[in-house]
């Protein structure tokens, strides 16, 4: 059992917490398991989509072989995402926003929860369930939960696959070069529920440790970023991240 107190964060970390004005978080699928979204990895109560592993329906392989099912393991992601609401974690990250000159979330996550709990310009490096993209000229077009998603492209006709990156692919154009520079420019960086395997997003904590920021891991296992950070915070997100502005 695990008690959480606030003794948990150190002076350290508070002090820096107070003076910083440059801080980037960067997220991953732990910050809305306590929301019930599954996570990738690890943890029992992985992604498997009728016996076949995340990796195999959320493949670029897959789009090109059978849309159609990619977008039934989409929709029926949507259907339960629209049942499920942002956790204290992602409430704190919004209110973070209000606390430093310069704050800015890059995550990994696809669920739209961080939008949800009021966080803005959320740079989202593997897209969004929330949004479908032309396979011919890239148009992007909104779902809105509760309607009809759109399933051909009025610009061009073409198919419309869910906007989301998948192994392999490139990320949207841009998103991880802003990332990346405000990582290089950040004092503090918080590396929050992502097991840090899949790059380049995992790269974001290792150029903001390269450039002298004080690095703070928040998940309840060690990943193969801990060595690399000043601080782990072990435990889940949503209890731990209140406790930081204490
Ligand atoms: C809690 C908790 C609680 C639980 N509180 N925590 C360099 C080296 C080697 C390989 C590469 C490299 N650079 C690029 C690559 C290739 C590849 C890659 O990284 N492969 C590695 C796996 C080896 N990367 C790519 O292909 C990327 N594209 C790219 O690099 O383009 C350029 C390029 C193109 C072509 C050729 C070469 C270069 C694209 C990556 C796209 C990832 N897409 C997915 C699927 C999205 C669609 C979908 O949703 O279906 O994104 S994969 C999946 O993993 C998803 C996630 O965003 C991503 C990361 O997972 P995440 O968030 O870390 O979740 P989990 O489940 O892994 O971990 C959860 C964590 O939470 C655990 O640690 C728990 O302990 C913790 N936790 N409860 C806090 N309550
Ligand atoms: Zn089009």
């Amino acid at each position: 059992m695990q008690i959480m107190q606030s003794d948990l964060i150190s002076a350290e970390l508070r002090n820096r917490f107070k003076h910083a004005s440059r801080v980037l978080v960067l997220t991953g699928a732990g910050i809305s398991a306590e929301s019930g979204v599954p996570t990738f990895r690890g943890g029992g109560n992985t992604a498997v989509w009728k016996g076949m592993p995340f990796d195999v329906i959320s493949s670029a392989t897959m789009v090109e072989r059978d849309l159609p099912a990619v977008w039934e393991w989409f929709d029926y992601r949507r259907s339960l995402l629209q049942k499920l609401q942002p956790n204290p974690a992602h409430y704190e990250l919004a209110r973070w926003a209000d606390v430093f000159q310069e704050f800015t979330l890059v995550t990994q996550n696809v669920d739209g929860l961080h939008r949800a709990a009021g966080s803005r310009d959320v740079i989202e490096l593997h897209g969004s369930v929330w949004r479908a993209r032309c396979v011919s000229c890239r148009t992007s077009y909104e779902i809105i939960p509760g309607e009809r998603r759109p399933d051909v492209c009025v610009g061009c006709g073409g198919s419309l696959r869910p906007d989301v990156v998948l192994f392999g692919e490139m990320l949207p154009s841009g998103a991880f070069e802003i990332a990346a520079e405000r990582a290089q420019a950040c004092q503090l960086c918080f590396v929050i529920g992502t097991s840090a395997l899949v790059y380049p997003a995992a790269g974001l904590p290792e150029i903001a440790k390269a450039a002298g920021a004080y690095v703070c891991e928040v998940n309840p296992e060690f990943t193969p970023l801990s060595a690399l950070c000043d601080e782990v915070l072990t435990g889940k997100a949503g209890e731990v991240l209140p406790l930081i502005s204490q």
